[in-house]
């Protein structure tokens, strides 16, 4: 190697260098958040460069794998990443993917990287925040290595043997000095990703392992994901434990514009609306043009189909935007070369161009619906109807809402014990089931910060309940009041106000037991459906009250499960007392600040939301009509005793 070649290479791997240190200094920058979310994350960056190659048709098999250390496998059997020198670089091409942020596929122009992470940023930042990565690459008959440790490359790419496979795997151990929070994988999470991507990409066949655990058989757990009709099936698949009041899924694909756009939609007998949108396969939680253009293309086409059937006839209510997607599920999802991600959490597609995109494909796909299935444009139509009159009977409630929400200063619910604080940083309010628990927090609380809300029994279930039936509930009026939320523009009738937010917490504190997560589930149903801003800007948490009381003479400790109860139990020897608390109601005032509302020594569990459809789904599930489903999801999930949506 020539003196000058040497020292380019030299310059080169420097600012490459830099690169990935700054990965490791600001990782946040990179993935979000150095917590669950972000640990998360680095899965779908590995996977989501699997995904480009098989959109680009060279893959259709994508496996992901726990290991047993919690260190995961991605694999393959694309073309493989190439392994020839990068002419540039002066190494090996998969050494520059590896180690240069943001070099993923810039050297192949003309392949149209449509997924990439929420930001995109390359399997490089995965290696730069794993203690460990190693890369397999399967081709041109060869199996070729390299690894690397915090991203530093560890020896050059060699060749380890021959193989008649061709593909790329990827095995990294997130590094523990970058997640101090938690290094352990949930497979529930990476399941609804990867159902999400196969969905999403249909004839795709993607297998997450888990083999950290055996099922009861002893088996490892191994689940397929594989989708022939993309998001039809996904929208059967959210829609499962609703009714459908039509015949068929309504959906199309195609390109308008050059822009890919799939969209599929039914209607159900529910009165939710649950619209999902993609761009490159982001979760567009936040909407955007996308969005915009799916609501203007069904309100206009619905519109003019009811105008022109006479069943408007004698409808005395105008018919607002809102009534189009009263007990509607649909998915949009289209694919965006250079996406333009706005928003609190850059998750809102801002590009224009996009919006008269969508708007015509589904004015075509739902003016050919509409004219081959005569009885479910009837059907449709006349819930529309419906909606707009439970809109009127709705704005009344809501207006009644909104004036007891101007008035709050002095009109604060008489059931709340506020705080003395009034900087709504500083502020908690606990949300608690039944008065008697309310009165014992109500003493036990430090009353400087922390305000006391008791709910009555059985809060209303708003999955099944009209949107004025909600608004005139009394709990859910004195919810919103106290928490200083207003609501409800005409346009949209769920949009929150939240700048006059008295608390910065909100935390849902109900019995250890299944009548205590019933209505907690029932609170956070109602968040997730009226208040989901609240959910995702992380003002929501879950109180975990200890299980047990384990006594000896004069000294007590608490439990949050049998495994710590027997270990308190050996640990003070002899006879103890244990006791199981059946609900927040055995403890007294001292006690529960002890154990479940003192910042120093509670524990409080964020309520995030990984995965929008699935917190969709299995929220129409718990709080629906059918059974099975639900005893199935209870028995799956009881051995958890909580609520990860
Ligand atoms: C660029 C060019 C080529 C393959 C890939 C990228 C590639 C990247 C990844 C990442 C995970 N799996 C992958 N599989 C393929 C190949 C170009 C060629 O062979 O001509």
């Amino acid at each position: 190697m020539s003196e000058d070649k040497k020292h380019n290479y030299s310059a080169d791997s420097i600012q490459a260098l830099e690169g990935m240190e700054h990965v490791r200094m600001r990782p946040s920058m990179y993935i979000g958040d150095v917590g669950t979310r972000g640990l998360h994350h680095l899965v779908y960056e590995v996977v989501d460069n699997s995904i480009d190659e098989a959109l680009a048709g060279h893959c259709d098999v994508i496996s992901v794998d726990i290991n047993e250390d919690n260190s995961i496998t991605v694999r393959d059997n694309g073309r493989g990443i190439p392994v020839g020198l990068h002419k540039k670089e002066g190494v090996s091409a998969l050494e520059v993917v590896m180690t240069k942020i943001g070099a993923g596929g810039k050297f192949d122009k003309d392949s149209y990287k449509v997924s990439g992470g929420l930001h995109g940023v390359g399997v490089s930042c995965v290696n730069a925040l794993s203690e460990h990565l190693k890369a397999t690459v399967f081709r041109d008959g060869k199996i070729w290595e390299q690894e690397y440790e915090k991203g530093k490359t560890l020896y050059p790419v060699k060749s380890v043997g021959g193989t008649d496979k061709k593909g790329t795997e990827v095995t990294f151990t997130p590094d523990k000095t970058i997640f101090e929070q938690t290094t352990e994988y949930n497979y529930e999470t990476l399941a609804a990703r990867m159902r999400e991507l196969a969905y999403l990409n249909k004839g795709i066949t993607v297998t997450l392992t888990d083999k950290r655990n055996k099922d009861d058989e002893g088996n490892i757990i191994v689940e397929t994901f594989h989708s022939n009709e993309g998001l039809s099936e996904f929208v059967r698949y959210l829609d499962s434990t609703r009714t459908p009041v039509i015949q068929h899924v309504i959906a199309m694909e195609g390109e308008k514009n050059g822009i890919p756009v799939e969209v599929a939609m039914i209607y159900n007998d529910s009165y939710s609306e649950n619209l999902h949108s993609y761009v490159n396969n982001i979760n567009t939680h936040e909407g955007g043009t996308h969005l915009s253009g799916f609501r203007r293309g069904l309100t206009g086409t619905l519109k003019k189909y009811a105008d022109n059937s006479g069943l408007l006839k004698n409808v005395k209510y105008e018919i607002a935007g809102d009534d189009f997607r009263e007990g509607l599920t649909a998915i949009i999802s289209v694919k965006v070369a250079e996406p333009q991600f706005e928003g609190q959490t850059k998750t809102k597609l801002g590009n224009r161009e996009v919006t008269s995109a969508v708007s015509q494909a589904v004015s075509e796909m739902l003016t050919d619906y509409l004219e081959e299935n005569p009885n479910d444009a009837k059907t449709i139509v006349q819930k529309v109807i419906l909606a707009a009159q439970a809109r009127h009977a709705a704005r009344k409630a809501r207006e009644m809402v909104q004036r007891k929400t101007v008035m709050s200063i002095g009109g604060l619910p008489g059931k709340l014990s506020d705080c003395s604080e009034t900087d709504p940083a500083m502020c908690e309010i606990f949300l608690v089931e039944g008065d008697s628990a309310g009165g014992t927090a109500k003493q036990g609380r430090d009353r400087n910060f922390q305000a006391i809300l008791p709910l009555r029994g059985k809060i209303l279930n708003v999955e099944k309940a009209m949107q004025h039936k909600v608004f005139e509930n009394e709990e859910i009026k004195n919810m919103f009041t106290a928490l200083g939320i207003s609501i409800g523009t005409e346009e949209d009738p769920r949009a929150l106000n939240l700048s006059k937010l008295r608390y910065h917490k909100v935390v849902i504190m109900c019995d250890a037991d299944v009548d205590g997560s019933h209505i907690a589930t029932l609170i956070l149903t109602f968040f997730f459906r009226y208040m989901r801003d609240m959910v995702e800007q992380g003002y929501i948490y879950i109180a975990t009250p200890p299980l047990y009381l384990v006594k000896k003479g004069q000294k007590r400790e608490y439990a949050w499960d049998d495994n710590q109860r027997d270990l308190i139990a050996h640990k003070l020897g002899g006879s103890v007392t244990i006791q199981r608390y059946k609900g927040l109601g055995e403890m007294n005032a001292e006690q529960l600040w002890d154990t479940t509302m003192n910042p120093e020594f509670r524990t409080l569990r964020k309520v995030v939301i990984d995965s929008a459809t699935e917190a969709d789904r299995v929220f129409s599930m718990l709080m629906g009509d059918e059974v099975p489903p639900r005893r199935d999801f209870i028995e799956r999930n009881a051995k958890y005793a909580n609520i990860d949506a």
